[in-house]
């Protein structure tokens, strides 16, 4: 710390929680085991998580990312990413002769579940979330004939549900909490007798990295969240900080796109990043803003985090083997087929 931080004041704010959440840290290990256990290549449909570097990391490695199961080679492993998968894609991997590792979180199949039990009650169920996002496609395709997209308030007006008493609403992980909240007030009021899900569906992790930045975000002059582009969770922390009074907010996969002109008149500036950012982005912004002045790094901690989930239980079983019985069993009825003619 230099007599120029004491002069100037330039000061960082540092978020905790930030960056890795159970979820993630599950899902990244996840590919990098089944590596270790069977090799190059480890298909995986979509991004494991929504971060360029552990995508571009993970695939030094010998993971192929691809975005539809019909890109696998019969008889080889497929990974599902962190935000899940419809049920009709465990159908597909099961015709494509694949093996599957399902990374899904399970705060996201807890959602998936809540889905399930409510269609089975032949509720209209309203899915908050954002169109097109992965892990809304997983979730409504658990009961598609029931769940209808709710994608933010000004989406409200144009909602239809067979029976007004009998709703409930359910969400992504990963929305902003207060915009969630101001779309089930309007919900609620055009449907008095919405029933809430059973427990919180925006997951811990999303809450407390958004408690953290709006705390920042009351006191920084400039934010930087790190995290990529079709990130939702870290998306949402750059609205929030915004939100909560930052006069600018960025969000930057790496360090060396942070422009000096953000700087300018700027005395406090946060940090902070989404659930998919492994901590090593992180130091090198810190760095970064270290060689222009800011070196005093003060920690703003909203919670504490203990949360772990075991690994995937199909990493404990022979997966190998299991893809070749599949690719067998389908050569095997091939060759019988004709003989039955
Ligand atoms: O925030 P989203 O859902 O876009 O995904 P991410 O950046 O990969 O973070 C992890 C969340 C995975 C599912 O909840
Ligand atoms: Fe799971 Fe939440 Fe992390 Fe998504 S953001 S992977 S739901 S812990």
């Amino acid at each position: 710390m230099g007599r120029m931080t004491a002069s100037s004041g330039r000061r960082v704010l540092l978020a905790a929680p930030r960056g890795y959440c159970a979820g993630v840290d599950r899902a990244v290990i996840a590919v990098e085991k089944a590596l270790e256990q069977y090799g190059a290549p480890i298909y995986v449909r979509h991004e494991i998580v929504h971060n360029k570097y552990v995508v571009q990391t993970l695939e030094k490695k010998g993971a192929v990312f691809v975005e539809r199961t019909e890109e696998v080679p019969e008889g080889n492993i497929v990974m599902f990413s962190a935000h899940g998968v419809a049920p009709v894609v465990h159908d597909e991997a099961k015709q494509g002769r694949l093996a599957t590792i399902d990374a899904t979180c399970p705060l996201v199949t807890k959602v998936h579940k809540e889905a399930v039990r409510f269609a089975n009650e032949d509720f209209d169920i309203l899915l908050i979330g954002h169109e097109g996002h992965e892990e809304v496609i997983g979730t409504s395709g658990e009961a598609p004939d029931h769940i209808t997209l709710v994608d933010g308030p000004s989406d409200v007006s144009k909602v239809e549900v067979r029976d007004p008493s009998r709703v409930v609403w359910l969400s992504q992980t990963t929305l902003s909490v207060d915009e969630t909240m101001e779309t089930v007030d309007a919900l609620k009021e055009k449907f008095p007798q919405l029933i809430s899900p059973p427990s919180d569906d925006i997951c811990y992790a999303t809450q407390n990295r958004q408690l953290a930045v709006k705390q920042m975000g009351e006191e920084a002059d400039l934010v930087i969240v790190v995290g990529s582009k079709n990130s939702s969770n870290s998306v949402r922390l750059v609205e929030v900080a915004k939100l909560a009074g930052a006069r600018a907010a960025y969000l930057v996969d790496f360090a060396d796109e942070i422009e000096e002109a953000w700087l300018e008149g700027v005395t406090t500036v946060g940090v902070t990043s989404g659930a998919s950012v492994p901590e090593i982005l992180v130091e090198q912004v810190l760095e970064w803003l270290s060689g222009r002045g800011y070196e005093d790094v003060e920690l703003v901690k909203a919670a504490e985090e203990s949360i772990t989930f075991s690994l995937p239980k199909e990493l404990r079983r022979d997966l190998r083997e299991e893809a070749a019985a599949l690719v067998a069993e389908r050569t095997g009825s091939d060759r019988t087929a004709p003989s039955g003619q």
